[in-house]
């Protein structure tokens, strides 16, 4: 049975009919942001024993996140992943959807990440992450971002950044594209909030696991993502572009011109679509890897256009251009005849490296706000240098494979980011 109408009510009412719950486990040293899931509307889909709180949250410190509630909730939390890792059939990976720059997310976020690896460290770890990058609102926050940048490097399998910054600009050029009248579309009176961001992020989500979701002969597995676009260990760093923005709302259109298939291709490359601020198709960009994931109204023809033209247009390196990896689910997003999603491995990543060693470096040349950290227990001092220069490691690699690019390579060793 599926819900008649695709409003929030319908499919709300429908997930409480069916019993459907959420595999998910809910974490938030904040007790009053679950209140908000424990109480709410949604409060049938989340079981609560899977569900840790506390408080009165981390305050905005990585090291509090990591060290203070990593150690008081470890096996609770393991606790909780067990019994929701048993009930699963086939336990394709963990999606792990945190912020990178207060405490909670940042710190516990990846604590949780590094638990996972030890306890289970044949089965996946992606990472959809918050930079709040333009929305800076804590001081510390540069700290936080490199802190758990540097355990998403060393810990994560693929990781799926959204940067602030480039969801409200997605945001406001939608709004102005759907004019004055756009509640109808689905927005919201302010057009920045967290709920319209999150929104974007939540339809990247949906694309990334349709594959798992819905049968189809073409489907691409979470766990093909990881094997396809890592080329090397660590750079594992994925910009996602989406089309359309967000699910429309209005009349359903029931045929799909070509040139409309075509227009969307173009947007998931684009820069104005993807949920960081990088052009994966610019001049500067090598790309290591790519895949496309198409939903709904797209044949194998349209396909391999798409790839054929993705493969003249993007800046592979030699080794990287006939494998463009291609997922395709029969079942679109609701309300909607077709959606893509472009994945990008591209040398471009190291523009968010930059910028976040950069405003990590601004505040910790005065050593502004160190205290808060080394009075954590557990935390080193040397921690920080540490990290800063994991982030630089990051960017010279990112630069080796752009120069080497250019020439012809036959051989690879395992690590070298040739
Ligand atoms: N896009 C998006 N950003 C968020 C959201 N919640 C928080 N942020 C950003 O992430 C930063 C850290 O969030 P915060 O709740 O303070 O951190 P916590 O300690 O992990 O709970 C904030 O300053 C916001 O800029 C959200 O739901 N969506
Ligand atoms: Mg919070």
């Amino acid at each position: 049975m599926q819900p008649k109408h695709g409003t929030r009510r319908a499919n709300l009412e429908y997930m409480v009919e069916t019993k459907i719950r959420a595999r998910a486990i809910l974490i938030d040293m904040e007790e009053g942001v679950i209140g908000r899931y424990r109480n709410g509307p949604f409060k049938d889909l989340f079981d609560d024993k899977f569900i840790i709180t506390n408080s009165p949250g981390s305050g905005n410190n990585w090291a509090e996140g990591y060290y203070t509630h990593g150690r008081k909730f470890k096996n609770n939390i393991l606790n909780v992943v067990r019994q929701v890792a048993e009930r699963s059939d086939n336990l394709q990976g963990f999606i792990f959807m945190l912020s990178t720059g207060g405490g909670t997310g940042s710190g516990l976020g990846t604590y949780c990440l590094r638990l996972l690896e030890d306890n289970y460290p044949s089965v996946d770890r992606f990472v959809s992450c918050v930079y709040p990058i333009g929305s800076e609102d804590v001081i510390t926050c540069p700290y936080n971002m490199a802190l758990s940048t540097k355990q998403l490097i060393d810990h994560a399998s693929c990781v799926f950044p959204a940067e602030n910054r480039a969801l409200t600009e997605m945001i406001a050029v939608e709004a102005k594209r759907k004019g004055p009248h756009n509640e109808k579309a689905g927005f919201f009176a302010e057009n920045t909030t967290f709920e319209n961001m999150n929104s974007i992020i939540v339809n990247s989500l949906l694309h990334l696991t349709c594959g798992s979701r819905f049968s189809g002969a073409l489907n691409m597995d979470m766990s093909d993502i990881s094997t396809n676009l890592v080329p090397f260990p660590n750079m594992h760093f994925l910009s996602s572009g989406i089309t359309p923005i967000f699910t429309p709302m209005k009349k359903a259109i029931f045929k799909i011109k070509p040139k409309l298939k075509e227009e969307m291709f173009h947007s998931i490359r684009s820069k104005s679509n993807q949920l960081i601020k990088i052009n994966p198709v610019g001049p500067t960009s090598v790309l290591l890897s790519a895949a496309l994931q198409t939903r709904g109204d797209v044949n194998n023809s349209d396909l391999r256009k798409f790839v054929e033209k993705l493969q003249s247009k993007g800046n592979f390196t030699t080794w990287s251009r006939k494998a463009v990896k291609v997922g395709h689910c029969a079942v679109a997003p609701q309300n909607c005849q077709v959606a893509m999603m472009s994945l990008f491995n591209t040398t471009t990543m190291s523009e968010l490296f930059s910028h976040i060693n950069l405003s990590f470096k601004r505040l910790y040349n005065r050593k502004a706000h160190i205290h808060h950290y080394t009075q954590t227990s557990g935390f080193e001092s040397d921690y920080f240098q540490e990290c800063s220069e994991t982030l630089l490691n990051m960017i010279e690699m990112y630069k080796q494979t752009e120069t080497a690019s250019s020439n012809c390579i036959p051989r690879l060793s395992d690590t070298s980011p040739v």
